[in-house]
């Protein structure tokens, strides 16, 4: 068997409560294979351990997880091995249930970036912590993915039309955003991230939820920005098709409106017809249906031109120029 730190993660067990850290700090913690296989290998180990708690965090201050490991996947398409990406987006997405359906608690401490992928560790289970560094999104729209790891499952949950907002502009939100819309449930300050692990092994009768309301309770939270335009997000994010979207936030003119609306106009068009087709089915699936559907797609978007050309101007130039294809479903104008 590897080593675990060979693979990007470190884990242990102390006083009844498991800790998964995520090492790969400077990939930003982005999930390889080995780092999802071997994260799913120590949750099954665990499963029937008597602990109290399971913990996610990383061993940077800069990311918890900044997604999955996208190049990696972009290098399999081209080299005509589409296959193997199948194979990680199934064992990643695997993994997703996994965390949801798991039988101890688990809390992950989100402190600096947080997209996709490290959404997929965090979400589904019970208790997400941010930190006043926290930087949440799903920004695949950006680079001609769609927003994946059971994306079409939490984000259409989310208050209002704050999931298709989200999930069409890729906008990052921050600790006191992601308290509002619930994808996190306790802010605690990062000085006293470290005493997380502790107060869950002093009180292993306690449940999990007292014990961070506790933690949680002394600082006071900033005001949501995503609150204050939450009328705006609903009536635009909620129109029925893309065109309308845009056509109701050019209405708007306000700046909350021409960022969505400069986010959109960035995105790959074939990217925002997938995810807006996939968040609108996604609320009445199961977050297994979801996954399953999410996973069908993987298998055609990978090897589209623009998953290719939206990785290539991200992850591997990093001149952020994408050329994205026309699309003929009237998505919007193409970015060039
Ligand atoms: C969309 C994404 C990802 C992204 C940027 C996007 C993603 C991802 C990374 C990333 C960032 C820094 C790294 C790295 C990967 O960026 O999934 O290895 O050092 O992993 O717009 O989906």
């Amino acid at each position: 068997m590897p080593d675990a730190a060979a693979v990007g993660i470190l884990t242990d067990v102390h006083r009844g409560v498991g800790r998964i850290l995520l090492n790969r700090p400077k990939a930003l913690n982005a999930l390889t294979a080995g780092m999802v296989s071997a994260i799913d290998r120590v949750l099954a180990a665990w499963e029937h351990a008597p602990l109290s708690a399971v913990v996610f965090a990383s061993t940077s201050t800069k990311a918890f997880c900044a997604g999955g490991d996208i190049r990696t996947i972009r290098e399999h398409s081209l080299a005509g091995d589409a296959e193997a990406s199948e194979r990680f987006f199934a064992s990643e997405y695997r993994l997703n249930a996994r965390i949801a359906e798991y039988p101890v608690p688990v809390v992950s401490l989100i402190d600096g970036l947080c997209m996709g992928g490290g959404l997929g560790l965090s979400v589904h289970g019970g208790f997400r912590v941010v930190t006043e560094r926290a930087v949440l999104a799903m920004p695949e729209t950006g680079i001609g993915f769609f927003p994946d790891i059971g994306a079409s499952y939490f984000l259409p949950r989310l208050p209002g039309a704050i999931g298709m907002y989200l999930g069409l502009t890729g906008q990052r939100i921050d600790a006191a955003d992601a308290l509002y819309t619930g994808l996190a449930t306790h802010f605690i300050p990062a000085d006293l991230l470290g005493t997380v692990g502790d107060a869950l092994a002093d009180s292993p009768d306690e449940p999990v939820e007292a014990v961070l309301n506790r933690l949680a309770g002394r600082s006071p939270v900033a005001e949501s920005g995503l609150a204050q335009a939450r009328g705006d997000v609903d009536w635009a994010f909620g129109a029925p098709t893309l065109g309308e979207i845009e056509k109701r936030l050019r209405h708007l003119d306000t700046r909350w409106a021409a960022a969505a609306l400069g986010a959109l106009e960035a995105a790959s068009p074939q990217s925002l017809e997938i995810t807006h087709a996939l968040l609108a089915r996604g609320r009445q699936r199961t977050l297994r249906e979801c996954l399953d559907a999410e996973l069908a797609l993987t298998r055609t978007t990978i090897r589209t031109p623009d998953f290719l050309e939206g990785v290539r101007a991200a992850l591997v130039d990093k001149d952020r120029a994408p050329t994205w294809r026309r699309t003929s479903l009237g998505g919007g104008a193409p970015a060039s």
